[in-house]
């Protein structure tokens, strides 16, 4: 994207820089905060094809960080065509955030950013609280400030909660399920959730938790469990690599496809109340199942390939998680598409394709082997 970095300069000062198709008066308008993950990525396609146009906030990096959304950038300079429009802004920073809504005025925000691994969460958790946390009490009180200056009450707020919050409380979890964190990260939702909760009773804020249990695609992050199991299938089918190190295999998980779960997140913000949901498939799954079935889908016994190395297990684990997502199917709907061996065969597929990509660089001499893009 050789023009993106210009366009985000132009866009941080102007407001605007652009992507697909004109706009109307009447068009609603969403800002979506961490737009440049997993989530982020899926749910501007889903809004766009609502016909939204979106704004997204992204960090500065030295790197390129729109990878997952560049299929969906139309060049600034066709500024006409954009419904998609990047700013820069922190959730560590409040009065960007505040900035942009006044400047974008949106109809409906998403707060999707965060240091979202949990692991990671153990070694910085005076930074995942300041994200995770006050980042969204930052936001919210953004929002707050923002309706109280400008009166504009029908804004509408998407916290992103996740089943981490409840760590070691059993499973079936539901909206009922208490809360029992196992990590920086969960504690840093559990608090994110309760402002969120506080700031529709305490202002009558339309703000809504969504309780997420895991959701996975071929754009999940490299260094969570699944995506690292798909791309080491891929890589060790082509013959890049030999050796998977894991940590705990024994963990389970409700894994779901990340498409179909911003579309419960839009749903949320179509209800006449404001309310929290979980959203899960209410099956769950160890991490040994998901080598089963990765690896057995292209031939190969993952035991063969698969090391225990301790510095993969967690100072606290959360065991079991599956969730009874029974409110969001009665009341907005909604319900999954994509099953447990799909969702693992879809990334199968694609982490294939990738690596095949990966062994032409390798041969032709541009890639290590070891080395991944
Ligand atoms: P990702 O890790 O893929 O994306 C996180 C996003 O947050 C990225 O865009 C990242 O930017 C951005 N971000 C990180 N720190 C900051 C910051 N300080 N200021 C602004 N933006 C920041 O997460 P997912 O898409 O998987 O998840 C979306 C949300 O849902 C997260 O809040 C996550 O905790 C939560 N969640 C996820 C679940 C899942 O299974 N995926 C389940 C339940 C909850 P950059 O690209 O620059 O790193
Ligand atoms: P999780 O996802 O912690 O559930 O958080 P992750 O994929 O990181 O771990 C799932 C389980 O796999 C075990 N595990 C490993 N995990 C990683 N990352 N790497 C390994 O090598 C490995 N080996 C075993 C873990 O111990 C764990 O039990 C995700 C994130 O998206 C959060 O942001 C989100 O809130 C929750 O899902 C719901």
């Amino acid at each position: 994207m050789a023009t993106e970095n210009e366009s985000l300069k132009s866009g941080s000062g102007s407001g605007s820089v652009t992507v697909n198709g004109d706009a109307t008066p009447d068009r609603k308008i969403a800002l979506i905060t961490g737009i440049t993950g997993q989530d982020g990525s899926y749910l501007t396609e889903f809004l766009l094809n609502k016909g939204y146009e979106v704004h997204g906030l992204i960090r500065r990096s030295s790197n390129f960080n729109t990878q997952r959304i560049n299929h969906i950038y139309i060049d600034p300079h066709n500024a006409h065509k954009a419904r998609m429009k990047l700013h820069y802004a922190d959730l560590s920073d409040a009065s960007s955030l505040r900035r942009w809504l006044d400047t974008i005025r949106p109809d409906e925000v998403y707060n999707l950013a965060a240091q979202s691994h949990v692991a990671v969460s153990f070694e910085i958790p005076d930074y995942t609280a300041d994200v995770v946390a006050t980042g969204a009490l930052r936001l919210l009180e953004a929002v707050r400030s923002h309706i109280a200056a400008t009166g504009r009450s029908h804004i509408k707020y998407y916290q992103a909660g996740s089943s981490e919050m409840f760590g070691s409380t059993p499973p079936p979890q539901s909206e009922n399920t208490p809360f029992h964190p196992r990590s920086p990260y969960a504690a840093s939702k559990c608090a994110a959730h309760w402002y969120t909760v506080n700031y529709r009773e305490a202002y009558g804020l339309y703000a809504c938790n969504g309780i997420l249990f895991n959701h996975e695609s071929p754009r999940r992050g490299e260094n969570f469990v699944t995506r690292k199991i798909t791309r080491a299938v891929g890589r060790i089918k082509i013959g890049l690599q030999s050796k998977l190190f894991l940590g705990n295999l024994q963990a389970s998980r409700d894994w779901g496809f990340a498409g179909d779960y911003v579309e419960a997140m839009w749903m949320m913000l179509q209800q006449e109340k404001p309310d929290d949901y979980v959203v899960a498939t209410e099956e769950s799954h160890t991490v040994e199942e998901f080598l089963e079935v990765a690896f057995g889908y292209v031939g190969l016994n993952w035991k063969d390939h698969v090391v225990i190395d301790k510095r993969y297990f967690r100072p606290a684990e959360v065991d079991n998680l599956k969730g009874d997502s029974s409110k969001a199917r009665k009341v907005l709907g909604w319900k999954p598409r994509v099953g447990f061996e799909q969702l693992v065969k879809m990334m199968v597929d694609e982490d294939i394709e990738l690596a095949k990509r990966e062994k032409v660089l390798v041969d032709a001499g541009y890639m290590d082997a070891q080395q991944q893009p």
